[in-house]
């Protein structure tokens, strides 16, 4: 994939430029390329800015930056595996958000990003999530775990509502719960019976992968 085909997608995202990636993403279903090339350019290069952030080169910014680039294109190229008929081969589906009620993002984008980079197909619902939104989400993209955020002690019991709604909805046995947010303990997880919980980011990525069983 060294060859320049992807070279102005790549750029993209290590240049945090949403725009980009969707016009770049654009034009790799026009030239009929592989869209499961373009998603492994992404997360390359994602992975590339997770390791640097790791050792302390690049920010928090850059993360969301990167992060905020690759969901930008993410849908073009759901859409084209969907016409294609393909299947993603990964790690596992994630639907990730925040809890209703809860606009912080900085940690949950995290979370997914990490996840992303890690090799899971995620899709970043995003903030101030009801639980019939999680439940509609987990059933649309057919998710294997859900992960959910919340930050403050008043919007830590929307996690459990969401647990009791995906009871209702009889899809508990089908998605695995994690959770996660500086208002979560280990002591309120399992109280709720999600599980798993983590209280760091990279935490949430070998928890992922222990709740998928590899
Ligand atoms: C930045 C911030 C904001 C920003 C948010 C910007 C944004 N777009 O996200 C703004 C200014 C908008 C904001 C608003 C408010 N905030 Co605020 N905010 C913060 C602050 C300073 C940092 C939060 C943050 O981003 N941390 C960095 C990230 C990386 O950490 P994190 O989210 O915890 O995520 C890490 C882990 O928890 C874990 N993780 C996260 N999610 C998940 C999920 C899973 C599954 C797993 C495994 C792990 C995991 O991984 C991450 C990386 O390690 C905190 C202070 C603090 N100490 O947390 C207050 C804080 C969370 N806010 C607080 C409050 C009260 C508010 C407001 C109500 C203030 C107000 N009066 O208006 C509003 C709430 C608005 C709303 N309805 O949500 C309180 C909450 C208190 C409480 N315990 O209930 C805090 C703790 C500040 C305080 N000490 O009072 N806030």
């Amino acid at each position: 994939m060294g060859d320049g085909k992807y070279e102005e997608l790549r750029s993209a995202i290590v240049e945090y430029n949403n725009e980009l990636a969707v016009g770049a993403v654009k034009a790799v279903v026009e030239q009929g390329l592989d869209p499961l090339e373009a998603l492994e350019v992404m997360t390359e290069a994602i992975r590339d800015i997770g390791d640097r952030f790791g050792k302390g080169e690049l920010y928090l910014p850059d993360l969301i930056g990167a992060s905020s680039a690759m969901l930008s294109a993410m849908p073009i190229i759901d859409e084209e595996l969907k016409v294609r008929g393909t299947k993603r081969e990964g790690l596992g589906i994630i639907v990730a958000g925040t809890v209703y009620g809860d606009i912080h993002t900085i940690g949950k984008t995290m979370v997914a990003t990490l996840l992303m980079a890690a090799g899971f197909t995620v899709y970043d619902i995003g903030v101030n999530i009801t639980p019939e939104i999680f439940v509609d989400a987990v059933r649309k993209h057919e998710a294997d775990i859900l992960c959910m955020s919340a930050l403050m002690t008043m919007t830590a019991p929307e996690q459990r509502k969401t647990i009791v709604a995906l009871k209702e909805a009889g899809i508990r046995k089908k998605v695995k719960v994690m959770v996660g947010g500086s208002a979560i303990t280990q002591e309120f997880a399992d109280s709720i019976g999600a599980d798993g919980y983590d209280p760091i980011a990279p935490g949430a990525v070998d928890l992922a992968k222990r709740l998928m069983g590899s």
